[in-house]
Formats: structure tokens, sequence, C-alpha cells
């Protein structure tokens, strides 16, 4: 007999860089995942899932039996790990009661939702939040390109730039990035580059894979990046290597600028840094002279919290001053595709009423943030990309509202895609707050610490079992459409749903009715296609083969200019200074100084993936780096257990003897827990044996002051032997 084979064409949603995939099915089951052939390969964006343990593992995830496969409700107290499985609908219907019960005695406001790194369709939680009338959702993106994209759209008008790297691009400056096992797709188009000629410049504090093939690897003191660039900018103007066409036609405060930068003289520089005054001119001198140059900024910079903005801002400026914004083979500005209805159309950010928006917590402190800061924003970047700025709540303030009911109460949690019990800093305090919760939802695919901790825990349907579109949030013009490789549901054995359903389910049981006319995901994204000439989402991906790349224009200013209040690129930043903040970058010394976390294991994805044994087999355990030196100071040896401690407390990790780390520093992982250990309380999934945010402080001295971004890097710590298990 013959075995019936199907291919299926989807995005795979595994990590940020959404390879277009095919999945392969035998007789109705996935056996494998492969790039789509059809895809056509623009040079930065590359399908890489060969290369990917996780798409080869996608079979094990999406069939795993520990996944949660009926929704179900809490039997006995919250964290006693006793469940009943009940139906959707059932779990709808009293959710929704809920939240309707808390709507009414504390207002709408005391309904929170977090969420994770933008894997699911989130324009529906926010539309479901709006119409609710409440301000306070929040989640990972407030420290994952949120600051990037928040200040670049402040200071160009536009969201973060497109890293255009191919053939002709002749410089590339990875600034705390580790390509080559967190973004493996930017990874294959800098080998490219390489090879085409292209020089590389890499700033970390660790020797990653990409600091070994760099022209230049500044090896910096955790947290001190804003300085770093800031000293090359002096010398780019110093030398008068900045471009003086673009500047002068485009850009606002340049003298301002260069009065701010001569006080970074390389000297005082390399003090700060611990990086010699001759490599950072070096470095200065090799990127403003190998045109087009590409910047990527990722998490050592977004990271920083407390230095964050400041770091982001001089990285902007170094682009920006060498002309290097929307040329080939440079930083492109790219946008939402004329014809695709936005994701911000959909989210209806504008029914949030005024009086409710007031209410988000933390805008008052954190201004980038707030309603004022976002209007401002968005009133100039609207005319050119067609999109605004969502503002977020600031999650650390909304924990703490949940536990001690200032500035009011927060009485549910909804989350969906997320664990913050395992990826928010200051685990206790997260802990404390979700138990004194009235109503915790949690939608995942597994029970992670965070879903022990809920009343509801809805079993959620993979990227492989439901539809999707996908656009970078509404930043490129790309449009790539999924769908459903396998069926999220099947009669008594599971009963998977896309997250779409949560959000409409509990709006049209709140009174949203007419806003949700489509029952299902796929009726929902259809929708948002058919401005493109298409009736649903099956016909975009059976005549398009699932993406739709308009022609790029380059130097689009020319014609729409930057969308700031002077239409320029604003070095010196008119929105900052109006909100009250220093409009030029300043370096400040970090919080603390330093351990800088994590390194990813390349199998992982954050918290995820621990249960499925291929990857977990690969990196059994939590792995700390600690230069040689060190280690044998504290006598500590390769592969000891040791303690990580600092005065929020301390957890366990295996040590790594690494020479390309200083002596000063230590590189911890995050997002450990074990799901073999049992789930309920106190062991949550050994959520305090080895999760880095533990020890990790979260208060108010310890965020941006302009964007609320909490510090994950350059935190100080002690290491000392701890008993093996
Ligand atoms: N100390 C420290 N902390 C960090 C970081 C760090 O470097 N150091 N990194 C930070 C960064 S950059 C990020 S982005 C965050 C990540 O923070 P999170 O997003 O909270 O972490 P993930 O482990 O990705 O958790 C996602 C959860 O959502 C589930 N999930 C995935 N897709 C879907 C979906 O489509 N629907 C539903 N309902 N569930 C889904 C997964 O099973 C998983 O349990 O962590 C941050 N935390
Ligand atoms: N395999 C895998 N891939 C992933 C993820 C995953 O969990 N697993 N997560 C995805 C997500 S949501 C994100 S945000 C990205 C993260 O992707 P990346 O940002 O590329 O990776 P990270 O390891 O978070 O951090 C990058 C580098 O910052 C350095 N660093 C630490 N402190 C500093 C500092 O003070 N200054 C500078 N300049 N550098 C510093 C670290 O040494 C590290 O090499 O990866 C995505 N891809
Ligand atoms: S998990 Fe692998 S296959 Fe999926 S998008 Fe990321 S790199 Fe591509
Ligand atoms: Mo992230």
């Amino acid at each position: 007999m013959s075995n019936s084979v199907q291919v299926k064409k989807s995005v795979c949603m595994g990590c940020h860089i959404h390879c277009k995939v095919e999945g392969h099915l035998t007789n109705g089951r996935l056996v494998r995942i492969e790039e789509d052939k059809a895809f056509p390969k623009a040079e930065a964006i590359r399908p890489i899932v060969r290369a990917c343990p996780r798409a080869r593992a996608f079979p094990d995830y999406v069939y795993h039996p520990d996944r949660i496969r009926f929704p179900l409700k809490r039997i006995g107290e919250r964290g006693d790990g006793r469940w009943k499985e009940i139906s959707w609908e059932e779990a709808l219907d009293e959710i929704a009661a809920k939240l309707d019960d808390i709507r009414r005695r504390w207002g709408a406001e005391a309904i929170a939702t977090a969420v994770g790194t933008a894997r699911t369709h989130d324009e529906y939680r926010m539309r479901f939040l709006n119409l609710l009338g409440s301000p306070n959702n929040f989640g990972q993106g407030q420290i994952c390109y949120g600051p990037g994209t928040m200040l670049s759209r402040a200071i160009y008008g536009w969201p973060d730039f497109y890293p255009a790297i191919g053939r002709t691009t002749r410089c590339v400056v990875i600034l705390g990035g580790n390509p080559g096992q967190a973004a493996r797709g930017l990874w294959h188009a800098l080998l490219g580059a390489q090879q085409a000629g292209a020089k590389l410049i890499v700033v970390d504090p660790r020797r990653t894979s990409v600091a070994e093939r760099a022209d230049i690897w500044l090896q910096l003191r955790p947290g001190t990046d804003c300085a770093l660039y800031l000293g090359m900018i002096n010398v780019i103007i110093e030398e008068g290597l900045y471009d003086k066409t673009f500047v002068h036609n485009w850009c606002y405060g340049f003298d301002k600028l260069a009065e701010r930068v001569k006080s970074y003289d390389l000297e005082k520089v390399a003090r700060i840094t611990w990086v010699s005054a001759q490599k950072i001119r070096e470095a200065a001198e090799l990127y403003a002279r190998m045109k087009p140059g590409v910047i990527i900024h990722t998490m050592g910079v977004e990271h920083l919290g407390v230095n964050s903005i400041e770091a982001l801002h001089a990285r902007y400026i170094l682009t920006a001053i060498t002309g290097n914004i929307d040329i080939k083979g440079g930083e492109e500005m790219r946008g939402v595709h004329p014809l695709l209805v936005p994701q911000y159309e959909i989210e209806l950010n504008d029914s949030l009423p005024p009086e409710q928006r007031a209410k988000q917590i933390g805008a008052d402190r954190y201004k980038l943030l707030s309603k004022d800061g976002g209007a401002l924003i968005s009133q100039y970047a609207k005319s050119k990309v067609g999109t605004t700025h969502t503002t977020f709540a600031h999650a650390p303030s909304v924990f703490r509202a949940m536990l001690t009911g200032e500035p009011y109460p927060v009485r549910a949690l909804l989350t969906v895609a997320s664990n913050p019990l395992v990826t928010q800093p200051n685990t206790k305090l997260v802990y404390r707050a979700i138990k004194n919760l009235d109503l915790h939802v949690v939608q995942d695919f597994w029970m992670t610490p965070t879903a022990e901790l809920a009343d509801y825990v809805l079993p959620a349907a993979t990227w492989l079992e439901r539809y999707s579109i996908f656009n970078y949030d509404d930043t490129v013009e790309f449009v790539y459409a999924g769908e459903p490789i396998v069926p999220a549901r099947v009669e008594g054995k599971h009963d998977h749903r896309p997250d779409y359903d949560l959000w409409r389910g509990l709006g049209v049981r709140l009174g949203q009715e007419e806003f949700w006319p489509w029952e299902t995901l796929e009726e929902a994204l259809s929708y948002r296609l058919k401005p493109l000439g298409f009736t649903s989402i099956a016909d975009f991906i059976q005549r398009t083969g699932g993406i739709m790349i308009p022609p790029k224009e380059e130097k689009k200013y020319e014609k729409v200019g930057f969308g700031t209040p002077t239409g320029k690129v604003e070095l010196y930043s008119t929105i900052l200074e109006k909100l009250g903040y220093d409009p030029l970058p300043e370096y400040q010394e970090p919080a603390e100084s330093p351990v800088s976390t994590p390194e990813l294991a390349k199998e992982y994805y954050h918290s995820e993936w621990r249960q499925v044994e291929a990857t977990r087999r690969e990196r059994p355990y939590p792995i700390v780096q600690v230069n040689p030196k060190t280690a044998s100071d504290l006598g500590i040896s390769e592969g000891d257990w040791v303690w990580i401690e600092t005065p929020m407390g301390r957890i366990r990790q295996k040590c790594q003897l690494f020479d390309g780390i200083l002596p000063q520093v230590v590189n911890a992982e995050h997002g450990w827990w074990y799901p073999e250990l049992p789930g309920e309380e106190p062991w949550l999934h050994g959520v305090w044996e080895s999760n880095i945010n533990v020890a990790i402080n979260d208060e108010p001295q310890y965020c941006s002051s302009v964007s609320g971004g909490w510090t994950l890097r350059a935190l100080l710590c002690r290491v000392y032997k701890a008993k093996s298990y």
C-alpha cells in the first residue's frame, strides 16, 4: 500500500527569523519541516531550516504527550497542582463572568494582560483590551526591540531599520548580538557579505562566534556601550568622516551633538569601557569609511536598562551621520504593505477612552511609554509609516500594583504566550503578585511554572495548527502567510485553539460582539488580505505560495521626509526634550557592574523546549561561563555547580571555563526551569533552582527613566562553589 504524502505551506514561529517552511505529512502525520523551496531568497532573509535543531524537533514538539489537551480548571488552592478538564465553552463562560465582576468592582483597568515575544496574533489581544477599556497591556516587547523601535520612531519617525545585508554591504557592525546562536538567518547573510569582502566590527564583552570572525572586536565592560558609541561619534566628527550632504539636508541638531561628544575624548572613553583608544578609533574610521554599512544592535544593548535608551540613541546617530539610511546594502526604512490591513488598525487603539489611557500604569514615570509620548511620536510617524506606536504599561509596576493595590488594584491577569515567572526579573515579586490576584488565566502549550499558578489553563494551538500572517509587527512590507499543517482539534484527544479564540470568546461574552464579525482566526486574517485582491487566506497561499514582497524603493525620505517634528532625523530629539529628558545621549554609570546574562543555548528558545528530548539532550543543564583565572582563584573547576548570588537571592548553574570572557565578568543563562520536577508548590518545576531572574532586581533605579526598560545585563553578583545535586 502506498503512503499518502502531503505538503503544506507555513511560516515558522519557532523564533524571530520566521522562516517560510513546508510541513511534510505522511498519512496525515507531520514527519518533517523543510524550507520552502519556492521562497524568493532575498539576500537578507534566507530560510535556514536545515541547520535548525528546533525545526528538526517540531514533530516531537507538536505531538508531545505533555501538551495540555483540554482547558483545565484549578481545583484546590492556586499552586496545588490539581486540575479538572472542562470544555472551552465552560472555561470562556466562567472566565468572562469573573472578568465582568472584576470590571464592575474595580474598573476595567484592574484587568491586565501579559504577552511574550511576538509569536502570536497579538493584535486581537489589543483589540479586546482596548474595547474592554483597560490600558494595562504589558509584556516582553518592552525590553525586546521595544526600546529601539520606540526611540527610532521618536527620532526618525520610522520603525527600527531593516538590516539589508547584501553583496554591496561593505561593513557590518554587531552591537551586543550573538547571531551565530540567536539569529541564524542573519548569520548566513553575514557570512555571505564577508565572503564578498565586507568588514566586520563586533562589540561584545564575550568572544562569541561572531566576535571570532570580526576584523575588530571591542571587548567592552558590560553596560558601557553609550560611552563607546559617543567616543566613535566624536572621532567621526573630528576627522570629518561624516556624510556632510546628508547631515546638512536631513539631520537636526548636528552642532549641539558635536558639542556634546567633545567631552567623550578617547582617553576618557577607554577608561570607562576598558577598550583601548586605538581600537575605538580604528573601529570608528572603518565604519565611517566602508559604505554602505549596516549596524545591528540586539539584546546586549536593548537590555541595558538604565543606559539602554542613551546607547540606542547614540547607535542611531552613528547610522544617520554616516548617511547609511535607506540605501541598498545599508539600513533600509521599511513600512507596512500599502494594501494590507495593518495590525495597528485591528488593534483599535483609538477606541480606548482617553481617561482610561491616562491610567496606564508606569506612564507617569516612564514618559516614552505614556500617552503623551505615544501620541507625540504617533502624530508625526503615522503620516509616513501608516502605523503608530503602541504604548505599554510598565511590567514591574503592574506586578507591584497586583501586590500592593498602588496606584490602584490590578485583580486579574491574562497571560498568553509568555512565562513571566521565568522570564521577568524579580521572580519572587512576580510570584507573590500572581498569588495575590483574584483571577489568573494562562494560555500555553505546556504547564509552565507560570501556568501552575493559574486558575484556568487554556490549550493553545501552535503555529503548526493554525493560520497566520506575518509582517514583523507592521514594520516591513512583506506579507507572509501560513496554513495549518496538522489539525488543532481531534475529537476525544485534544482541543487546541488559537489565541484568537480566547480574545474573541471573551469579547463576545463581554458586550463586544459587533466588533468581532469573524468567527475564526482564518476569517479574521482573510479580512486583512482582501484589499490585496484575495478572497481568503487560503486563496492568498494558493495563488502566491504564501508570500508577497513588493519592490523596494531607495531613499524614500527624499520624497516623504522623516516623520518627526522637524521633518529631519533628530540627532537632537525635540520629542525627548518635550517629555523632559536630555535631547542628546549621555553616558551614566550602570546601576551595577558587571555580570552579563545570558548566552542562549542554540537548541532552546528562552524558557521553551526543555521538555523535548532531542533538544534537551544537547543542553541538559544551565551553564555559567567563568574565566579560568577567576575560577582558579575561587576554587571552581569545569563542570562544578556554582551559586550565583545577589542580594535578591541565589541560584545554581554549572560552570564552563571560558577564556573569551574577562576575569571580572561572568555570563549566566536565563530561561531555566525543569519540566521533570513536580509542578505543585513549592517546586513549580524547579523555578527557584537555576532561573537567573530570581537574582535580578527590577526596582526603578534598575529601569530606564525614559522607557522603563529593566536591566538584564551588567549586574553585580557573587559566584562560589555549590554542592552538586
Ligand atoms: N535574565 C534574562 N531574562 C530575560 C532575557 C535575558 O536575556 N535575560 N531575555 C528577555 C527576552 S529578549 C525575551 S523576548 C523574553 C521572553 O519571554 P517569554 O516570551 O515570556 O518567554 P518564552 O520562553 O519565549 O515563553 C513563551 C511561552 O509562550 C508559549 N507560546 C509560544 N508560542 C505561543 C502561542 O502562539 N500561543 C500561546 N498561547 N503560547 C505560546 C511557550 O510555550 C512558552 O511557554 O525573556 C526576557 N527575559
Ligand atoms: N536559539 C535561540 N535563538 C533566539 C532566542 C533564544 O532564546 N534561543 N531568543 C530570541 C529573542 S526573543 C531574542 S531577543 C534574540 C536575542 O538575540 P541576541 O541579542 O543576539 O543574543 P543574546 O545572547 O541575548 O545577547 C547578545 C550578546 O550580548 C552580549 N552582551 C552582554 N552584555 C553586554 C553589554 O553590556 N554590551 C554589549 N554590547 N553586549 C553585551 C552577550 O555577551 C551576548 O553575546 O534571540 C532570538 N533568537
Ligand atoms: S525555529 Fe528554526 S526553522 Fe523556525 S524560524 Fe527559527 S530558524 Fe527558522
Ligand atoms: Mo527577545
